[in-house]
């Protein structure tokens, strides 16, 4: 989320939700929305289903599953032709818009309107609406995201926004609404496949870093690793991109071309549900197939109900939020303090205990916390105590480590403060005020330094950077294809020392950059650059000079090593337009992304799918249950509400096939599997779709799986889980399931 939903009731004019359902999901952020339009503010909600956010709407766009892309194409088409874009900010900030203007000039309203199924004259009137009206902000969540075009998806929409000049503004920018309360901090931290915490991705540099900051010798961390080598004699699996959630089963069954130097054999599951990933058919076959499967959380892990195997499942019972203390970082970048309300419950452990008892049984819980007794000395990370306090020396090690995305400012003691003091802030703007003046709630990242207040809107040019402003990353080099990739002379920011544009700091260009002389004192110290310097000393220079360590830079709104540079629109896997395959293909097939092949266009052309399988088929969410569904089920209260599994089906739909309301229906999908559920006729839905929640699990293709569960155990309600069905199909750069565009046919049961 680049602003905060403070922002958004208090300067956004129009909001654009995307493929997000808050008034479910999210219904006291949605609150916000809902108090926006009090004061005036437009709410246009594009999604495949008319949701309880749809009714809210000023305007609803009714789009076809996985449709964004041309959808967005035919906004910009029309602000383009009609010069509405906002030049300036184009010029000064961004770069290769030609490319994007080259490819919205093919998406007229009438194309657009073809794919997307939203109507021309909507696509007319959201375009004058949006790139007229200002601040307007973008809200997406997982309609978004869960395609086999996700990553492009989420480039097509902030692209919106870098047009209109809506980025970096307060009551602009891209509220991305995220899931779990601490889904944020867990990326930041690096619950991820393919980076080390802080995004600092796989290579021997970050590796080197995180030994130092942990205080061992990178020779011990690759001996943690398959000794194999790679042609340049580096440790080949240190550095290749791990196995994904969505795709570890192919670890173990070893189907299709895996590229790991062995079958997995065993899977420790903490903290996510199994059932809530598609290819449940696949998922369960893997587990039977593990030597050990391992699930430690506060309840029964329906992972273990729907394997087969009597032998080898351990139950570890884990500790629930209200029995530990520690941070999470809210959707908006802020930090919150968790209090301990209770010791945990009979024999359950926090996770952390949990994970130190198993680093001691397998002898090295030593070195897995010793980076909680290191502290800074002079530029060197050196031990300074014997013993750690928890959770402050994990917050204190991830301070002094990272500075990536700016988590230095985030000591325990501030953040304490902060929540100790949560009357003192305000809500609409975040500032503090009393006691704790000049800082914004949870000092939002990043946070550059133990004086920086937070940062409540990423990319603001407004205020000095010491106040939490800042210009566009440069991430991506100095200069491209001869163009420079650095922020021009007018994008100077108030309290900045030197003019306009400049690159992240770095030892070898500070100098140059601020114009300063180093002593050799300050040389010796120093990292290599703003982002591997443990002595501070560049963010020291950074803040007397109000500049930004990561640099004043351009967004880009191409990404070259992308399979598609510019975001273009791709059907889905399993499309229900066969003449729009041929025109706008999927990908090619991937030999090796996480570990594993990925079919994209050999699945996608296989055969004429909606020929078998017309309908289509996309998730939704209850407000009474969340994720896999295992702790509200186990509720009585909250399960009752939704006593069963069930579909939402059109009348018309139904009645072609004699499914009758209130009845039960097969659903089935094109890899050879299906369901079981209760029919629910809703006019929420077109005749040429269904929509389902995901958040059952117990009953597997018919099969009531009750006698699986430890006595006492099974929930109030079970029931088939969608993701028994959702198609095959997967990003290409983040391997998420296209979980909310696909196939299938329903059948009377
Ligand atoms: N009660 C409850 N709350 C939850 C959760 C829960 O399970 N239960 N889960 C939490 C989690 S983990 C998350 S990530 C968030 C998710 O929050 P949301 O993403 O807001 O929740 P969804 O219901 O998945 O909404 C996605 C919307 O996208 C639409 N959609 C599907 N395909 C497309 C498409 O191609 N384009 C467009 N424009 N729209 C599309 C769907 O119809 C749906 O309305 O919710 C969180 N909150
Ligand atoms: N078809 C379909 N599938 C989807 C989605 C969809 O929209 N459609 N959405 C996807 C999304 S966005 C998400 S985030 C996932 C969510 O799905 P999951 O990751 O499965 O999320 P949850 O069910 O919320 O939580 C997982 C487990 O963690 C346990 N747990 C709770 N607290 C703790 C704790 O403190 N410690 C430990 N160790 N365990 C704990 C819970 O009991 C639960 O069993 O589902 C994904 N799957
Ligand atoms: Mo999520």
């Amino acid at each position: 989320m680049t602003n905060h939903f403070g922002d958004i009731v208090a300067h956004s004019k129009l909001i654009m939700m995307v493929g997000a359902n808050s008034a479910v999901a999210n219904p006291i952020g949605f609150k916000h929305f809902l108090q926006a339009k009090d004061r005036g503010a437009k709410l246009i909600v594009v999604d495949p289903i008319f949701t309880r956010s749809a009714a809210k709407a000023d305007i609803y766009v009714r789009i076809r599953p996985g449709t964004d892309i041309a959808f967005a194409y035919g906004l910009l088409h029309v602000i383009f032709k009609n010069g509405w874009e906002d030049q300036d900010f184009i010029d000064h900030r961004t770069y290769a818009m030609d490319q994007i203007r080259a490819e919205a000039a093919k998406w007229t309203p009438e194309e657009a309107s073809n794919v997307s199924g939203a109507s021309v004259a909507q696509i007319l009137e959201i375009a004058e609406l949006y790139a007229k009206t200002k601040p307007a902000a973008i809200a997406w969540s997982l309609g978004i995201t869960q395609h086999s075009v996700g990553s492009s998806n989420t480039r097509i929409l902030p692209i919106l926004a870098l047009v209109t000049g809506n980025a970096g503004k307060a009551g602009g920018g891209c509220q991305i609404i995220r899931g779990h309360d601490n889904v944020q901090g867990a990326t930041d931290m690096a619950n991820l496949a393919d980076s080390l915490p802080g995004y600092y991705g796989l290579d021997k540099a970050a590796w080197q870093y995180y030994a130092k900051t942990w205080g061992v010798s990178l020779e011990y961390l690759q001996s943690r690793f398959h000794p194999e080598l790679d042609a340049k004699g580096e440790h080949k699996w240190m550095h290749a991109k791990g196995f994904s959630l969505a795709k570890w089963w192919q670890g173990v069954l070893q189907e299709e071309k895996t590229t790991s130097s062995a079958p997995i054999r065993v899977l420790w599951v903490q903290g996510t549900g199994i059932t809530s990933m598609s290819q449940q058919v696949k998922i369960k076959e893997a587990i039977d197939k593990l030597d050990m499967l391992v699930v430690a959380e506060p309840f029964v892990n329906e992972a273990a109900i729907i394997t087969d195997r009597k032998d080898g499942i351990y139950i570890l019972p884990v500790a629930t939020q209200f029995e530990c203390e520690g941070t999470l970082s809210a959707t908006n970048r802020s930090a919150q303090w968790r209090s301990q309300v209770v010791e945990p419950l009979y024999e359950s452990k926090a996770d952390h205990e949990v994970m130190f008892a198993f680093a001691k049984k397998f002898g090295f819980y030593d070195e897995y916390v010793k980076g909680m007794k290191m502290h800074v000395e002079k530029g060197e990370v050196v031990k300074y105590k014997d013993d750690f306090v928890w959770p402050d020396d994990a917050v204190r090690e991830i301070a002094r480590t990272v500075k990536s995305i700016g988590l230095s400012g985030w000591t325990p003691e501030r953040l304490r403060k902060h929540q100790a003091n949560w009357h003192l802030f305000d809500p609409l703007t975040l500032k503090g005020r009393g006691e704790m003046e000049g800082e914004y709630y949870g000092l939002p990242w990043p946070c550059w330094d133990e004086k920086h207040p937070g940062s409540p809107v990423l990319y603001d040019v407004s205020k000095p950077v010491n106040e939490g402003g800042m210009g566009f990353r440069n991430r991506f080099g100095m200069e491209h294809n001869g163009v420079s990739q650095i922020a021009d002379e007018t994008v100077t920011l108030p309290g900045q020392k030197i003019k306009g544009g400049y690159p992240q700091l770095t030892k070898a260009n500070i100098e140059k950059v601020l114009g300063i002389t180093l002593s050799e004192e300050e040389k010796a110290q120093m990292g290599p650059s703003w982002a591997m310097d443990f002595s501070g000393i560049i963010q020291k220079y950074a803040r007397e000079y109000g500049v930004c360590v990561y640099g004043n830079a351009r967004a880009r709104t191409i990404v070259w090593e992308f399979p598609d540079p510019v975001p273009v629109h791709r059907e889905p896997i399993h499309s229900p337009r066969w003449d729009l395959v041929q025109k706008y293909p999927a990908l090619p097939d991937q030999d090796n992304n996480f570990r594993v092949a990925t079919r994209f266009i050999s699945e996608q052309t296989k055969q004429d799918w909606s020929k078998e399988f017309p309908t289509i088929m996309t998730s939704m969410r209850l407000v009474n249950l969340s994720g896999a569904g295992m702790l509200e089920r186990t509720s009585k209260y909250l399960s009752s509400i939704t006593p069963e599994m069930f579909a939402n089906i059109h009348p018309d739909l139904a009645s072609k096939y004699g499914i009758e309301d209130k009845g039960m229906m097969w659903i089935h999908a094109p890899q050879g599997t299906k369901i079981k559920v209760r029919v629910h006729y809703n006019r929420s839905v077109t005749p040429d779709r269904i929509c389902m929640p995901y958040n059952f699990a117990g009953v597997m293709q018919g099969v009531d799986l009750s006698a699986n569960y430890p006595e006492g155990t099974r929930p109030y309600t079970i029931g088939e889980s969608s993701n028994t069905i959702v198609n095959y199909g997967f990003d290409p750069i983040t391997q998420i399931s296209e979980f909310n565009a696909g196939l299938c046919r329903v059948e009377k049961a």
